[in-house]
């Protein structure tokens, strides 16, 4: 047994090599030491650049409730905070007063307190008359503001239309008072182009944008389709960060989204954002494609979109008959978007403002189409030129074959028709 003295004295006369090994351990330990410190140093950094990005670029979400990105998976539920735009109370944009107290409004809380999350829709017949009585609070021309405090969002919503006065009194019957609920400073805007070709959406949006921004400092536009009707208050018509697709969950399409980048029904952009992309096309006459080709523009502008998950961004499609026939003409147009949005837009638009009426409920904006508009008969020309050369090849392509004597063009047709015209052709080569 060794004694505690002897082991002492033990360690302090190490031999030689020994001491070699115990110089490299202090050697290496240090070097580990600061290899871990290293790794310290870079997660910490890491981290810190992960959360700087993260509130540069989604604070939005962070105050939002419950947005999903373009892949559409985030389904996780935030909070009901809204993003405040700026231009209100916080950038010297003086706060409205009080009409009493003459004192200004304080600005309108981030939670609205009076949502109530899933609304019940009225789908009663009525007439316009009988719905305006059941909005005192509304301004003339669908316009209104909270009075007992500042809103914290300035909203115009478009509404394209032609021909479904049904529709739009349903619509106002029960959008108004979610608007109402949610505090906003809006306005409603119904546009209706009056001419004789086919009904183009985006070209009447783009009039609306351009009609509804003369008249008030708006910050953000909600582009609307008459028939959706929404079936939750939480589904805000705010200023968004960047643009939201609203409609996500549509009853007629089993509330499911069609594909990832639709972007069509109920949109929400800012002003920039919309004029950035330079609004809408113009060319887009008869129904579909008009909002593909604007979620084109969005990524040429490196804009990406957002949701609501679908619980909250609900919608019920009042019926109707097709009353547009379909755009044949909009495979050409989205393959050329690239080449074409800047434009083809809000810089080329043209029209001829007829009238603006205001009701109660909304403000009816009756324009019609320029038929001088030359993008519009270059396109046609060329969409014509296009599909003519196409045919001229179709019928060569034909002759040569027949020519060559092949007939496996003509047995490949099941038709029999075509099957007898080519026995009666044989019968008189026979003959
Ligand atoms: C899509 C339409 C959209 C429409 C949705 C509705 C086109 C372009 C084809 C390349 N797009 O098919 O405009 O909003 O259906 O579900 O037709």
């Amino acid at each position: 047994m060794m004694s505690s003295s002897n082991v002492m004295i033990d360690a302090g006369k190490k031999s030689s090599s020994q001491r070699t090994r115990l110089h490299k351990d202090m050697f290496i330990f240090p070097c580990r030491l600061r290899l871990i410190l290293r790794i310290f140093v870079i997660i910490q950094i890491a981290f810190a650049i992960m959360c700087l990005y993260k509130t540069t670029t989604f604070s939005f979400y962070e105050n939002d409730k419950s947005i999903i990105n373009t892949s559409g998976h985030n389904e996780k539920v935030r909070n009901v905070r809204q993003f405040t735009p700026t231009g209100i109370g916080t950038t010297g944009t003086p706060l409205p007063l009080d009409r009493t107290t003459g004192t200004p409004l304080p600005l309108c809380p981030e939670v609205p307190p009076g949502l109530i999350g899933k609304v019940k829709i009225d789908f009663a017949n009525y007439e316009m008359v009988q719905v305006e009585k059941t909005y005192p609070s509304l301004q003339n021309g669908g316009r209104y503001k909270p009075t007992k405090c500042t809103s914290r969002h300035r909203v115009a919503i478009i509404i394209p239309y032609r021909n479904r006065k049904g529709h739009l009194i349903q619509l106002m019957n029960n959008l108004h008072k979610i608007l109402q609920r949610q505090q906003l400073d809006y306005g409603i805007y119904v546009v209706e182009v009056a001419a004789l070709s086919e009904f183009n959406r985006a070209l009447s949006l783009n009039i609306g944008f351009t009609e509804a921004s003369r008249e008030y400092d708006y910050q953000c536009f909600i582009f609307h389709d008459v028939d959706l009707i929404p079936e939750n208050d939480q589904n805000m018509y705010s200023c968004p960060k960047g643009p939201r697709h609203m409609s996500v969950a549509v009853d007629k399409l089993k509330y499911k989204l069609p594909y990832s980048t639709i972007f069509g029904g109920v949109v929400a952009m800012t002003k920039e954002d919309f004029q950035n992309v330079n609004g809408f096309s113009n060319k887009f006459f008869g129904w579909g494609g008009e909002d593909d080709d604007m979620f084109k523009r969005l990524n040429n502008t490196h804009l990406n979109i957002t949701r609501y998950k679908s619980k909250i961004a609900r919608y019920r499609m009042l019926s109707h008959k097709k009353d547009s026939s379909v755009n044949n003409e909009r495979f050409y147009l989205l393959r050329h978007t690239n080449d074409t949005w800047r434009t083809d837009g809000l810089n080329s638009l043209t029209y001829r403002h007829f009238k603006t009426e205001r009701h109660r409920l909304f403000t009816y904006i009756l324009a019609d189409i320029d038929p001088s508009h030359p993008a519009y008969y270059t396109d046609r020309l060329k969409i014509v030129q296009e599909s003519l050369q196409k045919m001229r090849e179709d019928f060569n392509k034909t002759r040569a074959m027949e020519s060559k004597g092949d007939n496996s063009t003509r047995l490949n047709s099941t038709s029999s028709e075509h099957l007898t015209k080519d026995k009666k052709h044989n019968k008189k080569q026979r003959i």
